[in-house]
């Protein structure tokens, strides 16, 4: 075949996965706001959120700004409607007592929208500028509603009434794994250039060494971290930081968000069905502040974020690093507990195919980890294409977590993904791992 062929089929190949992306998404949005009803959308079930039908036209607006006008050069759709849903212009408190569109105005909306995206689609040409090389454009407006439609979950984890998600339990555990797993000293490449999908703040690529240490081979579990609470962890000033104290003492922490005691035991709320908390899962709905208490009483620390992706991409038998712990391949159900299939974390040992090559397991899916690390651009980060994705967060008030959750999108995970929140929230699907330093002598093994 000639380039220009090659390159024809190319573009015919990419147009036809941005399509599977944009729909399959879609699908999920239309899932997470169509299983409650009316009211239930505009309301709003926490102050932290939303009205679902907020998300829900913001995704619209949002594939406006960018596909319809920006790429596509189009007339605006409603640009009366812009500030609305600019969520810079209105903080989440405020959001219900907006004019905001009626369920089936947003529903229209988010059509009308879509059908001028597919027609776009259709005639776009990959190589005319950075913002539609590889399909970026696309491949950040699907990222974008799988991030909402994760916010959406969060938002049914914490609205009361009756049960409206389903899905089956996740695996069970397939082998027993090791406490912790050693990650010898020297360099590892952090980060991506080329990544086409990766957002801003995963890149540039760069080069980071780092000295030994030891990271727990997954996620610290609800029976370890029952023993922090039995031991007394939330009444121990020592075992918290000094801004964690005070978030413990004025927010009255005693267990993770969403759990009650059951008798001798305790019981987890999800998704509107209470079930005893299980020990062999990975803990979820914790702060930093919990995470940070629990790793010093553990005698360990959190990771730091570098710890984290070397962890999750280092390959010792080439040295490079991978997309994710089990090579290049895209997820697959066998490799990690991704995209809302099951409405909870997977007991640990339960994703064998997932782990690295140092056998460090579950690092994608199932719990979004807190690192010890806030959230910074790499050496080299230039905002693309807005400031207002990353760089505006940048700061020590937002805290690195990795690793996406049981109800993170594949599309929206990779071992270089990078998620923060401030360190008091928990409404968010987040657990972490520990770490600590080497010994000397594991150091020189
Ligand atoms: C990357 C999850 C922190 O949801 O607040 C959504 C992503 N940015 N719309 C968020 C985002 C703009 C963001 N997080
Ligand atoms: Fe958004």
């Amino acid at each position: 075949m000639t380039d220009t062929v090659t390159e024809r089929a190319d573009a015919e190949g990419l147009r036809g996965r941005i399509a599977t992306e944009l729909e399959r998404t879609r699908a999920r949005t239309a899932l997470l706001t169509e299983v409650v009803d009316d009211g239930d959308l505009m309301r709003q079930h926490s102050p932290l959120m939303s009205p679902l039908v907020w998300d829900l036209a913001h995704v619209g607006n949002q594939e406006e700004l960018w596909l319809v006008r920006d790429v596509g050069g189009r007339e605006p759709v409603r640009r009366d409607i812009d500030d609305l849903y600019d969520a810079f212009k209105q903080p989440r408190g405020d959001r219900p007592s907006l004019p905001l569109l009626p369920p089936g105005e947003a529903r229209a909306y988010l059509a009308t929208v879509r059908d001028k995206v597919f027609d776009l689609l259709d005639r776009v040409a990959f190589d005319s500028g950075p913002l539609v090389a590889d399909g970026f454009a696309f491949g950040m407006i699907v990222q974008h509603e799988q991030q909402h439609d994760e916010t959406m979950l969060a938002t049914h984890q914490l609205r009361s009434g009756p049960a409206v998600l389903q899905a089956p339990p996740p695996p069970e555990p397939a082998v027993r794994l090791a406490e912790e797993v050693l990650v010898p000293a020297g360099p590892f490449v952090m980060g991506t250039d080329a990544d086409p999908w990766a957002l801003d703040n995963e890149r540039p690529a760069h080069r980071v060494e780092l000295p030994a240490y030891v990271i727990d081979a997954a996620p610290v579990t609800n029976g370890a971290y029952r023993e922090f609470i039995a031991d007394g962890g939330y009444d121990e000033p020592r075992w918290w930081s000094e801004p964690g104290w005070r978030h413990r003492q004025q927010a009255g922490l005693s267990a993770p968000l969403h759990w009650r005691r059951d008798g001798d035991g305790w019981a987890y709320r999800r998704f509107g069905r209470w079930a005893a908390v299980r020990d062999d899962e990975p803990v979820v709905h914790v702060c930093f502040h919990e995470a940070q208490a629990y790793a010093r009483w553990a005698g360990k620390r959190l990771p730091t974020e570098a710890e984290w992706e070397k962890a999750a991409r280092w390959d010792p038998g080439t040295g490079r690093s991978r997309r994710y712990p089990w090579g290049d391949d895209e997820p697959t159900s066998a490799h990690a507990n991704l995209g809302q299939r099951h409405l909870w974390p997977a007991p640990v040992g339960a994703y064998p195919a997932g782990a690295s090559p140092l056998g460090v397991h579950q690092l994608i899916g199932d719990v979004w980890e807190w690192t010890a690390t806030g959230f910074r651009g790499y050496p080299g980060f230039a905002a693309f294409p807005y400031r207002e994705y990353s760089e505006v967060f940048f700061g020590d008030q937002y805290q690195v977590l990795r690793g996406g959750s049981f109800g993170t999108d594949r599309s929206a995970c990779r071992g270089t993904f990078r998620n923060w929140d401030y360190p008091i929230r928990r409404q968010i699907f987040s657990g972490f791992r520990c770490a600590r330093d080497a010994t000397a002598e594991q150091a020189h093994r």
